[in-house]
């Protein structure tokens, strides 16, 4: 178990000064020490309503118990109370016992990739306060994605029975990145036909040799059985990865789209400060101008 309890209203804090952080805040900020273990990161995404919010509150609920876990929703809206976060299928009286338990809502609305700008440094947060798991809800369909993947170690793709959700997450090439589908509310028809559509489609899709080949359940709020056989089959994923030696390259990668996604929104902030005025001097002046005070921290 963890070596201090968990000050909620501290990581409460940090977590708000994060989210309004800028990126000169982020340029000044002491270089953070790397804690000395990292948790687990395991994200939940689908459509709007795809049920991401029951799941991660029943996965928790199964997960929890002798470990210190987070769950972060990315919510496209506005930041919303605990109890919707958790979907109203699960009563904020069942998670009252569970200590260890930190649940927090964080809006997207500025961020270009739909996740929060901050991401990256918000996760480190929970790394900091010694969270040995973190469950990060996302919206959406298409580029979300991708922000999402690079964030987590399992990714969770949720998908509704008889909806477009496949067809859909096609398009955007999504099948190619979740480790884990999850035919959702299981109990509404046709969610058989559905997970037999799901396993032939990414059975025709290429894997290298060694890779995971994505596994694909079914899920249902109302069958306990199979929240369970969901969080083993996240833990087979995490263990196959510590086989693998892929946390070095997850943290590369990582650290990559990380460094890109920081240059890519300073660049975007100085251009737009500029007076019109700027754009009338010669292209390679302008480049020097602008590429010094990116790197200004300031
Ligand atoms: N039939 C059925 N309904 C479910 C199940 N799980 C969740 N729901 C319902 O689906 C609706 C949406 O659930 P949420 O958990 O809020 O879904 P979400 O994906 O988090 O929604 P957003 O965050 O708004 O995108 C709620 O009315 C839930 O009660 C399930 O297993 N079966
Ligand atoms: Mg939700």
């Amino acid at each position: 178990m963890n070596s201090k309890p968990l000050d909620r209203h501290a990581l409460g804090q940090a977590l708000t000064r994060l989210a309004n952080a800028s990126t000169s805040d982020l340029m000044r900020s002491p270089q953070r020490t790397l804690a000395l273990s990292a948790a687990r990161r395991i994200g939940l995404t689908g459509a709007p309503g795809a049920g991401k919010s029951t799941l991660a509150g029943y996965l928790a609920l199964h997960r929890a118990p002798g470990r210190r876990l987070g769950i972060l929703a990315i919510d496209p809206s506005s930041p919303r109370s605990g109890g919707a976060i958790l979907g109203d299928r699960i009563r904020m009286d069942e998670l009252k016992g569970v200590s260890q338990l930190y649940i927090r809502s964080i809006g997207s609305r500025s961020a270009s990739d739909g996740l929060s700008d901050n991401l990256p440094e918000m996760l480190d947060l929970m790394d900091e306060f010694e969270f040995n798991e973190v469950l990060l809800e996302t919206v959406g369909v298409g580029q979300v994605e991708y922000a999402a993947r690079v964030q987590v170690d399992t990714l969770v793709l949720l998908l509704l029975p008889e909806s477009g959700d496949v067809v859909q997450a096609m398009k955007a090439g999504i099948m190619e990145m979740a480790d884990i589908f999850v035919i959702n509310k299981a109990d509404l028809p046709g969610a058989q036909k559905m997970a037999s559509d799901i396993k032939r489609i990414s059975s025709l899709a290429r894997h290298d040799e060694g890779s995971w080949r994505p596994s694909v359940l079914l899920a249902s709020s109302s069958k306990p059985e199979s929240i369970a056989a969901l969080s083993e089959e996240i833990d087979r994923h995490q263990a196959w990865l510590d086989l693998n030696d892929r946390r070095k390259v997850l943290r590369q990668q990582r650290a990559r789209y990380r460094l890109r996604r920081l240059i890519e929104r300073r660049a975007g902030e100085v251009i737009a400060r500029q007076d019109p005025s700027f754009f009338e001097a010669p292209m390679v002046q302008q480049l020097d101008l602008a590429l010094q005070q990116i790197g200004r921290k300031s």
